[in-house]
C-alpha cells in the first residue's frame, strides 16, 4: 500500500511537472523586460535603433524606457513607455518590435504586462496596440491611477520569423502605455505531455517493481 502510494505520487508528480511548467521554457523574447541598457534608479532615457538589445524603434521612433520613475516597473527595474520622446511626429508608425524565430504549425504563448502613463494628459494616451503574427490588438491601459494588466494569447506561427511590435496609438503627446515582461514561449505539444507522462509512468512501474521484488 505504501509502495503503490510513492508509486503513485511519482505518476502525478511527472505528469503535473510536465503539464505545469510551460511558463518556465525559455523565454524567446531578447530582453523582454527592458532591463537592457541599464539605468540609474528613477531615471529615464530615450534610445535609437542598435541601442536597445532585441528592440528596434520604427523609423522615426525611438524608444523610451523608464526605471522606476512616473510609474514603478512591473518586472525588474525598467519598462518602456510606448509613446516615447524625441521622435519624429510625422512617422508612420511610433513603436518597436522584434522579429522571433518561430516553427510554421507551432503554437507560442505571447504574454505581456501594461500599464498607463502617470500624469497622462488627455483621453486616449494609453491606447496602443500589441501584435504577434496574425494576431493584432488594440488596447487601452486605463487611466492613470489604474495598475499594471496581464495579457497573454497562444499563436500558431505560419512563417519562421514572426514579428512582435508594439505600437502607440492615440495623441502624439509624448505620454503614453508602459510595456515590460513581454515573452514568448513554446507551448508544449500534447503529444510530448503525454510522452513524459508514459515515461514517468514506466519510471513508476520500474520502481514499483524493485519495492516489490526487494
Ligand atoms: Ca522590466
Ligand atoms: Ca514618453
Ligand atoms: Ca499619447
Amino acid at each position: 500500500m505504501k509502495t503503490f502510494a510513492i508509486a503513485s505520487g511519482l505518476i502525478c508528480t511527472t505528469i503535473l511537472c510536465s503539464v505545469g511548467n510551460p511558463a518556465e521554457a525559455a523565454n524567446l523574447v531578447i530582453n523582454g523586460g527592458f532591463e537592457e541598457p541599464g539605468l540609474d534608479a528613477n531615471t529615464w532615457k530615450y534610445f535609437g535603433a542598435g541601442e536597445v538589445p532585441g528592440w528596434t524603434p520604427f523609423e522615426g521612433s525611438t524608444i523610451e524606457i523608464r526605471n522606476n520613475v512616473a510609474g514603478d516597473a512591473y518586472e525588474g527595474g525598467n519598462f518602456a513607455e510606448l509613446d516615447s520622446h524625441a521622435y519624429d511626429k510625422n512617422a508612420d508608425a511610433i513603436g518597436f518590435f522584434q522579429d522571433i524565430v518561430t516553427e510554421i504549425g507551432k503554437e507560442y504563448k505571447f504574454s505581456f504586462a501594461y500599464g498607463p502613463r502617470e500624469q497622462k494628459r488627455v483621453d486616449g494616451d494609453n491606447l496602443f496596440s500589441a501584435s504577434f503574427g496574425s494576431f493584432n490588438e488594440e488596447f487601452d491601459a486605463g487611466n492613470s491611477t489604474d495598475g499594471w494588466q496581464l495579457f497573454s494569447k497562444t499563436i500558431t506561427a505560419v512563417d519562421t520569423t514572426t514579428r512582435l511590435q508594439f505600437l502607440s496609438l492615440g495623441d502624439r503627446d509624448t505620454y503614453g502605455a508602459n510595456i515590460d515582461d513581454v515573452s514568448v514561449v513554446t507551448v508544449p505539444e500534447p503529444f510530448s505531455v503525454l510522452g513524459l507522462g508514459a515515461v514517468g509512468l514506466v519510471g513508476a512501474a520500474g520502481a514499483l517493481r524493485k519495492r516489490l521484488t526487494a
